[in-house]
């Protein structure tokens, strides 16, 4: 994609499926932008720093002279500016479903799916060092000892920041993982279609599939290490689950990118 210098930019991570949120809506909408990946924790001064304090979570999408530091405030503003290929369902009832279901999948889903990530994630080095070595730059990405380093950074900095050392945290997350499911096939039986508000797609498909990414892991969306042993024994069961299909068929259908 050919980028001007005042197209706006998106600092992202490139693993995270709140980044992938952004970055599916910048590409669905066909919205000219640069992209700026920063490995993880770095990113959280670099986000203080350009929103001058106010937060220090990715994404971030400086658009227009302003910063934007919330995967939901940012698909809000860009449905404004780039109404074309609507995200938000013209109806207003439906549009207030939509964001609901939005807000549900970002508050439970979200959270859950990376929590676990992290949780499973600490008993099997190489799979940290693996998540963790995709983000770090070319010249330390081949020394095998940074990585592990690295590895060993963000399964502290998971622990610290997430609580995903907790046990009680892990099965917390499971049961609002499994609830989402729950929640995607009642959407799904309740409007007797492929999608969860009324017969397009919108904001409410794109949040739920983008946050169960993690889990799912579809080959349209960020590359992920396998899952560890202990996560597979858990998500094994799922695979069967329509709303796991739904996933993948989501991303499948509608995960366009720039030619
Ligand atoms: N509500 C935020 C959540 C974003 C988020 O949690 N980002 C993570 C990366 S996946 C992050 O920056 N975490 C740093 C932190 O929570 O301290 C959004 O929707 O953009």
């Amino acid at each position: 994609m050919g980028a001007a210098t005042d197209d706006p930019l998106l600092w992202h991570l490139p693993i995270s499926h709140y980044s992938e949120k952004v970055r599916w809506t910048l590409d669905y909408k066909a919205v000219p932008h640069r992209r700026r990946p920063v490995t993880p924790p770095a990113h959280m001064p670099v986000a203080y720093a350009i929103t001058r304090g106010r937060g220090y979570t990715f994404p971030l999408l400086q658009i227009d002279g302003r910063v934007l530091g919330d995967s939901t405030e940012i698909i809000a503003t860009l449905e404004k500016r780039h109404p074309e290929r609507p995200l938000y369902p013209s109806d207003p009832e439906a549009l207030q479903r939509a964001l609901e279901l939005e807000e549900y999948f970002d508050e439970t889903t979200g959270p859950a799916a990376r929590l676990l990530a992290f949780h499973e994630m600490r008993s099997d080095p190489d799979a940290m060092a693996e998540a963790v070595a995709g983000m770090l730059p070319p010249p330390a990405r081949s020394s095998e000892r940074v990585a592990m380093a690295a590895g060993q950074f963000g399964k502290a900095f998971a622990a610290l920041r997430y609580g995903s050392d907790s046990d009680e945290a892990a099965d917390a997350a499971r049961a609002a993982l499994i609830e989402s499911l729950d929640r995607i096939e009642a959407e799904l039986d309740a409007g007797g279609g492929d999608y969860l508000v009324g017969d397009e797609f919108t904001v409410a498909d794109l949040t739920a599939a983008a946050l169960l990414a993690p889990a799912v892991q579809p080959p349209e969306g960020p590359k992920l290490p396998e899952p560890p042993p202990a996560y597979e024994r858990f998500l094994a069961p799922l695979r069967e689950r329509r709303a796991f299909e739904w996933v993948k068929q989501t991303f499948a259908r509608h995960r366009s990118r720039p030619d």
